[in-house]
Formats: structure tokens, sequence, C-alpha cells
């Protein structure tokens, strides 16, 4: 059970990160909202409350890493990295832009925070296997996280990464599945069936474990559950693509779609309502 104060502080956060994504994408006048919405929660309590990391030392050796798979959501990644302090704030605003460091997929040379360069999707759990078995070898207690698309999660090269996570043991490695259900072109279901998801993944050797991932409580919970028993961990977070913006929600429209004018007026007030009511 979390202290209602901290459940409230992220709630903030996570609402923060959302308006910033509303805002971003619009200025960019490109961008991913409705896969950047889905994830915000998830985010906002990895970088506000379960990560061991530092701002102040984005490159720490000891520091828990986070490899966002799906990287299309960079605007949110970004959103988070920098309330937390990695750089200005006032950069968001850049998003996209020519001769700024904000680009629309995460690059881990120009972006301080930013662990792996990502956006070519199914190559992150790779990437986060390599880092969490590094760990190992270097008797190191960080952990990986990895974030990823459920549409993602349909590359093979996925699954040659989950056999290879449970093969090593990688206690330390935690991924994260953002099951919004939906992909570029249509309901995961419709395209390329994925369940029985847990099973699967539980087949490959992990723990899995499914909530709300949009219950800020259920998602800092679950991240106290995991153990250290040799095996990777799945969270399989149910969540909403375009959460937080009523006519984003459960749409296809705004996968990599930005706001038009009156679209973006509309999305702060909501989020703006939002905050009014968590403020109270
Ligand atoms: C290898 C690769 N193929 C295609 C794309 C284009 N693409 C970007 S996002 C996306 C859909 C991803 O769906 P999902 O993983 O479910 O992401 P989310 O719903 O969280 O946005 C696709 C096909 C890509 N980035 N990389
Ligand atoms: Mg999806």
């Amino acid at each position: 059970m979390h202290d209602e104060k901290l459940i409230k502080e992220i709630k903030r956060k996570a609402l923060e990160i959302r308006k910033w994504v509303i805002e971003s994408v619009y200025r960019a006048g490109s961008g991913h909202p409705g896969g950047s919405l889905s994830v915000a929660d998830i985010l906002a309590c990895l970088y506000f409350h379960e990560m061991r990391h530092n701002p102040k030392d984005p490159k720490w050796p000891d520091r828990d890493r986070l490899v966002l798979s799906k990287g299309h959501a960079a605007p949110a990644l970004y959103a988070a990295l920098a309330l937390a302090g990695y750089f200005p704030v006032e950069e968001l605003k850049n998003l996209r832009k020519i001769g700024h460091f904000l680009q629309g997929h995460p690059c881990m040379k120009k972006v301080p925070g930013v662990d792996m360069s990502t956006g070519s999707l199914g190559h992150g759990l790779s990437v986060a296997v390599g880092m969490a078995l590094a760990g190992k070898l270097d008797k190191k207690d960080y952990r990986v996280f990895a974030i990823l698309g459920d549409g993602e999660v349909q590359e093979g090269q996925i699954w040659e990464a989950a056999n290879a996570a449970s093969h090593y043991k990688l206690d330390n490695l935690i991924a994260i599945l953002d099951r919004n259900k939906l992909q570029i072109d249509g309901p995961t279901e419709e395209i390329m069936h994925l369940e029985p998801l847990a099973w699967r993944w539980q087949a490959f050797g992990w723990d899995v474990i499914e909530i709300d991932g949009h219950d800020i409580e259920e998602i800092l919970g679950t991240f106290h559950e995991i153990k250290l028993n040799e095996k990777p961990t799945i969270i399989i977070a149910n969540t909403i693509k375009g959460k937080g913006v009523s006519f984003m929600e459960g749409t296809l429209s705004f996968h990599g779609k930005p706001p038009s004018e009156e679209q973006y007026i509309r999305a702060m007030s909501e989020l703006e309502q939002v905050e009014r009511e968590l403020n109270d």
C-alpha cells in the first residue's frame, strides 16, 4: 500500500507528461500521440519512484536502465526525462525541429537519459537482455526495464530475446508490455493475434504479471512483487491507446498524427480540467 501523497504526486507527473505529449506533437506537426499517452502512467511511476537514477549523472554506471523499445513513444519519454531534470523542459517545444536534439525517435548520443536509440521496432528487448547480462557479469545490482508495444511483439526477434533472457536467468530484466490492443493498422488480434499472451511468455520462462496500466497504485505495487528468482519478469499492462484525451482514446487515427489546432485546444482543456480536480 503506497501513501496517498505519493500516488497523487505521480498522477500529477503523468498528467504533465500527457500535456507535454500533446504540446510537443502539436508544435512539431507530426509524431505519435496515441502510444505516448498509453504509456504515460508507466513512465511516471518509473522515473518518479521506481527507478534508481540520477538526472545529474545520466551515465552513472549503477543506474537502472530503460529501453523504450517502442521508440515512437519518444514524446512521453522526453517529457518524463525533462520533468525529472535531465534537460530543460523548454526543449520539449523543439521536438522534431531541425537544429534541435529531440528527434522523432530517441537517440542515446544526443539526449541525456536515453539509454538506447530505438524506433526500429523489435530490437529493444535484445538490447535490454545484453544490458541485463552485462549487469550480471559485472556483479552489479542495477535493473533493466524495457517497454514494448503489443504490435511490436509480433516481431520474431522479440521471441529470440525472450528465450535468451530466461536461458541466462535474467531476473534483473523487467519488460513492460503496453497492451493497448492497437497497432498502426488495426487491432492486434485481427492483424496478427497475440493471445494467449500471458501463457506464451510463461512458456518462454518468464514470470508474468497482468495489471491495469493506468492504475498508479497497482503499477507501483507490482514492482514490489517482482522476485529475484532467476526468472525475467514481464508486466502486461492493459492500457488504452490515447488515454487521457477523450477523442483519442481507443482510436487508430491518432497513432501517428498530430492534433489539429481545434483538437489541441480541446485536448489541453480536458487535461487541465483533470489537473484542477487533482489539485483540489
Ligand atoms: C521495424 C519497424 N517496422 C515498422 C515500423 C513503423 N511503426 C511505427 S509504430 C508502429 C505500430 C506499433 O504498434 P504497437 O507496438 O502496438 O505500438 P503502440 O500501440 O504502443 O503505439 C509501426 C508499424 C517501425 N517503427 N519499425
Ligand atoms: Mg499497441
